[in-house]
């Protein structure tokens, strides 16, 4: 295999920016991307031989670790009937079943192929079902790059600060309000004015886009009485938290029942998947049961169905979240304390095995308190972290996630390297 600085020339040539999604192109924090040979565990081994503890896990993916084996031999086994019919197949109504009986406000479930098409689907099936154009989106949340959803998005749109988007139209955007995510006064003053006009609301119910931001109390609760009160859908995006932070996702831990939740990652075992799902009574407006069209040639293909079916039935063994929690709570202590014993003040946040770590002194509660983070901290953080062999997401408003697959001596170098790390960072 070329090694990454050759393969990126080379990529740069032919794919924009040398990468198929932007914060892999690690512009924010002034490096190349490594080019990976593959994954084993809780590691990635580069182009160039060299081998990393991860915490990105396929931006969520990775629950398992990488090439978990009763993954592969579940994919090889359906990889003999074949990788494709575009029509139905046993597989498809497997992983509909998990995932209506594992989240109790999912009655009917649609595949789709991302996490994107999941929530893009949502918005227009709530649209559909109300009649409504409005939306209510939360800053530094995202949604993936439908139009209507890229109005003061996280991730990479934050990561590399764009406004929105061009060629998103103005009249897109206008159908668009962005509120400030908990702040629990705006919402309620929004939709006090103008609930009878909103479809939807949709919020990451753990924002894992602006990094690790959790609802303050009431706030979560406050969007499902409005929607409520206003006959707008309340849509989780659980493509990150969903399988994450319980097998029954966010709203199991908050208690909270959304009318739509949107799925992606974990559903899928790292195979390209999307899904959403909710009441009957809204979902049966799905094309070709009602009028709200929504299509994928690749829909519930039967490989990420049988990659989704065997990571899903994996996470149901005892104590496994359990087990994951005792290893992230760990992590988060001994990541606190490292800062502590370097000197260097860092606002650690975490739910389950989602991690934030902000360069800023500054308890972060939205995305403007996550923009006070020192970048350029961060930037000389990231770089000294791969250089000891640690790899985290190459951006500030992106989490780092725990697995399985993770044990305690790899959790412990870690740490060392956190404190090593931000002993060195120059301000
Ligand atoms: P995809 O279309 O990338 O499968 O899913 C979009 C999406 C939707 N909702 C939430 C809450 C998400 O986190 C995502 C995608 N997450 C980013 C990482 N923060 C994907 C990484 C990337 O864009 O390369």
């Amino acid at each position: 295999m070329e090694n990454s600085i050759n393969l990126f020339n080379k990529a740069k040539k032919l794919i924009p920016g040398g990468v198929n999604s932007p914060v892999r192109a690690c512009k924010s924090v002034e490096a190349d991307p490594l080019f990976i040979e593959k994954g084993k565990g809780c590691r990635l081994f580069d182009a160039d031989g060299a081998q990393y503890i991860d915490y990105v896990g396929s931006w969520g993916p990775m629950i398992l670790g990488y090439n978990h084996p009763q993954v592969i031999e579940e994919i090889t086994k359906v990889l003999q009937r074949g990788t494709s019919f575009g029509a139905p197949c046993d597989l498809e109504v497997m992983l509909a079943e998990i995932i209506t009986n594992g989240v109790a406000s999912v009655a009917k479930i649609r595949m789709v192929n991302s996490g994107t098409e999941a929530t893009m689907s949502a918005i227009r099936l709530a649209r559909g079902y109300t009649k409504r154009d409005l939306i209510i989106k939360f800053d530094g949340c995202y949604h993936g790059h439908a139009d209507s959803l890229l109005v003061e998005a996280g991730s990479g749109v934050a990561t590399l600060s764009i406004p929105g988007s061009p060629g998103v139209p103005q009249a897109f955007a206008s159908h668009t309000i962005s509120l400030p995510y908990n702040d629990i006064e705006a919402f309620r003053d929004t939709m006090i004015k103008k609930g009878d006009k909103i479809a939807a609301v949709i919020v990451e119910p753990v924002a894992g886009n602006m990094g690790l931001v959790k609802p303050v109390p009431d706030f979560l609760e406050t969007l499902r009485e409005y929607s409520l009160k206003t006959g707008s859908v309340l849509i989780f995006d659980e493509v990150m938290t969903g399988f994450r932070l319980a097998f029954g996702g966010a709203q199991s831990l908050y208690g909270i029942t959304p009318d739509l939740t949107c799925f992606g990652k974990i559903i899928g075992g790292g195979l390209p998947v999307g899904a959403y799902g909710g009441k009957e009574e809204i979902m049966n407006l799905i094309a070709p049961s009602g009028p709200v069209y929504q299509a994928g040639t690749l829909s519930g293909n039967p490989l990420a169905m049988a990659a989704g079916i065997k990571t899903l039935s994996l996470l149901q063994e005892p104590d496994f979240y359990q087990k994951l929690e005792e290893k992230s709570a760990h992590f988060e202590n001994g990541i606190k304390t490292a800062a502590q014993k370097a000197d260097f003040p860092i606002f650690v946040s975490r739910v389950g095995s989602m991690l934030g770590m902000f360069f800023t002194k500054k308890e972060v509660q939205n995305f403007a308190d996550a923009k006070t983070a020192d970048l350029k901290a961060f930037a000389q953080f990231y770089k000294k972290m791969r250089d000891k062999g640690i790899y985290i997401a190459p951006s500030q408003f992106e989490v780092l996630f725990l697995s399985s697959a993770h044990q305690k001596e790899d959790i412990d170098t870690t740490i060392k390297a956190v404190q090593e790390c931000l002993t060195r960072i120059k301000i």
